[in-house]
C-alpha cells in the first residue's frame, strides 16, 4: 500500500479530476468522492479511473463524509466539491449554500470528529473579491462578493481559518484565480468561446451569445494551480495562499485570441446578449500571487494565449472525432 492516502471530493470536476493525475504521479493512493447519480459521469476521470478508489459521499450528508473517513483514513483531504456556476447561485441560493458553504462546516467536522491530524485544503476563489477594494488582490485584500456563490466562498474560506484557530486543524485556503483547461465545464465562459468558434470554424453554428465582453479575469492553465493546493498541504505551517496569474485579461480579448486563432474576425459572430448578463457582476480580477511564489515556489506555466490556443486545439480535435 502507498505511503500517503489522499481524499479528493469533486473528483469528477476539471480540478479533482487534474489533481488525482498529479497526486497518483506523485505515489498517493487517492480516494475520489462522488455522489450517487442513475448514470456515471466520469469523463474526465476514465482514463484513469482504474487507479483510484471511487468513494460514495455526499457534501449534504454528514454520515457519509464520517464514514469515509473513518473507513479509509487518509492523511490529507482536498475539498473541491461545490455548486461552482456562478449564475446558476442565483437560481439556486439555497442549494448553492448548502454544498460550496456548509458543505464545508460538514467536512471540517468529519476531520475533527475522525483524525485532526489530517491536512485539509478548501477550495476557494477569487470570487470573494467580487467589486474588489484593491488592485492586485493579495491574501489581505478583503472580501466583497456580488453573487450567492461569491458568499458561499467566503464562509467557506472564513469556517476553515476558524477551524484552523480553533482546533489547531492543518486547514488551507487556497484562493485561486480562474483556471481553465480542455476539461472545463462548457458554460464558463472560456469553454463557450473556444467551443462556439471551433463550431463556427466547423460550419457547425454561425453565431455564439456571450453576456458582459468588458468583465476581465485573471485566467490560468487548471493543471497548474492543482500543483499549488498540494504545495499548501507539505509546508510546514497551515496558510492561506492567493494563486493567480498577476495578469488580467477582457471576455473580448479571449474572443480575439480564440477566433484568430482560427483566422475568423470574432466580430463577425459574436453577439451580446442580455440574457448572460448577470444581476451583480465582478468586473475585474486580478491575482498577487507573491506569497505563493515565495513560499510554496509556485509559478504559473501556460501563458494566457497558450491556454486558448491549447483548449481551442482540443475542442477541433473533438469535434472532428465526432463528425467521424
Ligand atoms: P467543477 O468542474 O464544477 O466540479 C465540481 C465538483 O463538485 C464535481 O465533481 C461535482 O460532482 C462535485 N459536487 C457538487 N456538489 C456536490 C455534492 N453535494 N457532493 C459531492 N460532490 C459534489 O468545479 P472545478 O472548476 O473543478 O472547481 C473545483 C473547486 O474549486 C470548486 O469548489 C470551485 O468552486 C473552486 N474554484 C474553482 C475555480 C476555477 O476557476 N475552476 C476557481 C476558484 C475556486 P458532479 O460531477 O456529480 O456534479
Ligand atoms: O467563466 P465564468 O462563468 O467564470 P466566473 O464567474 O469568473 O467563475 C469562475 O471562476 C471563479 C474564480 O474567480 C470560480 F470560483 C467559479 O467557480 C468559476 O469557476 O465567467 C467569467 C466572466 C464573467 O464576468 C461573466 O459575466 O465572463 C463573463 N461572461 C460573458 N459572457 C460570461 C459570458 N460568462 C459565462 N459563463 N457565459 C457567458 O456567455
Amino acid at each position: 500500500m502507498s505511503e500517503k492516502r489522499a481524499l479528493v471530493t469533486g473528483i469528477t470536476g476539471q480540478d479533482g479530476s487534474y489533481l488525482a493525475e498529479f497526486l497518483l504521479s506523485q505515489g498517493y493512493e487517492v480516494l475520489g468522492m462522488v455522489r450517487r447519480s442513475s448514470t456515471v459521469n466520469f469523463d474526465r476521470i476514465r482514463h484513469f479511473q482504474d487507479e483510484v478508489t471511487i468513494v460514495q459521499g455526499d457534501l449534504l450528508d454528514q454520515m457519509s463524509l464520517l464514514d469515509i473517513l473513518r473507513e479509509y483514513r487518509p492523511q490529507e483531504v482536498y475539498n473541491l466539491a461545490a455548486q461552482s456556476f456562478v449564475p446558476t447561485s442565483w437560481k439556486q441560493p439555497v442549494l448553492t449554500g448548502e454544498f460550496t458553504a456548509l458543505g464545508v462546516t460538514r467536512m471540517l467536522e468529519a476531520v475533527r470528529i475522525i483524525d485532526p491530524e489530517i491536512r485539509f485544503y478548501q477550495a476557494s476563489s477569487s470570487e470573494m473579491f467580487g467589486k474588489v477594494r484593491e488592485t492586485p488582490q493579495n491574501e489581505n485584500t478583503p472580501f466583497y462578493p456580488r453573487s450567492p456563490y461569491g458568499v458561499a466562498k467566503v464562509y467557506g474560506h472564513w469556517i476553515t481559518v476558524n477551524y484552523r484557530e480553533s482546533y489547531d486543524l492543518f486547514a488551507c485556503s487556497g484562493i485561486l484565480f480562474n483556471h481553465e483547461s480542455p476539461r472545463r465545464g462548457l458554460e464558463f465562459v472560456t469553454h463557450k468561446v473556444t467551443y462556439g468558434a471551433a463550431r463556427i470554424k466547423l460550419g457547425l453554428a454561425d453565431e455564439l451569445r456571450l453576456g458582459n465582453l468588458e468583465a476581465r479575469r485573471d485566467w490560468g492553465y487548471a493543471g497548474d494551480y492543482v500543483q499549488a493546493m498540494w504545495l499548501m498541504l507539505q509546508q510546514d505551517e497551515p496558510d492561506d495562499y492567493v494563486i493567480a496569474t498577476g495578469e488580467t485579461h477582457s471576455v473580448q480579448e479571449l474572443c480575439e485570441i480564440a477566433f484568430g486563432y482560427l483566422d475568423l474576425d470574432w466580430r463577425e459572430y459574436v453577439v451580446s446578449d442580455p440574457k448572460f448578463f448577470r444581476p451583480a457582476e465582478v468586473d475585474l480580477l486580478v491575482g498577487d500571487a507573491s506569497k505563493a511564489h515565495a513560499k510554496l515556489g509556485w509559478e504559473p506555466s501556460v501563458s494566457f494565449e497558450e491556454l486558448i490556443r491549447l483548449m481551442v486545439d482540443a475542442d477541433m480535435k473533438a469535434l472532428q472525432a465526432n463528425r467521424g
